[in-house]
């Protein structure tokens, strides 16, 4: 399959690594929108959230948990920070493999359509 995503999962792409364990990849995002911008990813292809099975749920929340780990090691569990999924074309997702951005660092602004 040609996804960029799980070639960076299987290592034929580097990528700046913030954490990983078995199921769930952190890495820093190749154009930053924000002081601290990472990408929190299933090694598991999902296409994306409208694709995501019953049984892949269990797995986003081990991304939710990465994130929260994630924003711990970066220094911005303080601050605080956001959690993006872009789903879809409406969403304006690029990359067809699930992913959250975790965006922080500054004060990012009220969300606007
Ligand atoms: P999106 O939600 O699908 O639009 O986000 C895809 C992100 O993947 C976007 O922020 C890109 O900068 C990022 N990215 C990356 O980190 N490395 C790459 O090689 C490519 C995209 I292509």
């Amino acid at each position: 399959m040609d996804c960029l995503f799980c070639k960076i999962v299987k290592g034929e792409i580097p990528s700046n690594k913030v954490l990983e364990n078995d199921n769930v990849l952190v890495f820093h995002d190749i154009q930053p929108a924000a002081p601290v911008h990472v990408l929190i990813i299933p090694k598991k292809h999902i296409a994306s959230m409208n694709d995501a099975a019953d049984e892949d749920f269990a797995l986003i929340g081990e991304m939710h948990r990465a994130a929260q780990q994630a924003a711990a090691e970066l220094g911005i569990s303080d601050s605080g920070f956001r959690l993006i999924n872009n789903c879809g074309r409406d969403g304006e997702q690029t990359v067809f493999h699930l992913h959250y951005h975790l965006l922080g660092g500054a004060r990012l602004g009220a969300l606007t359509g």
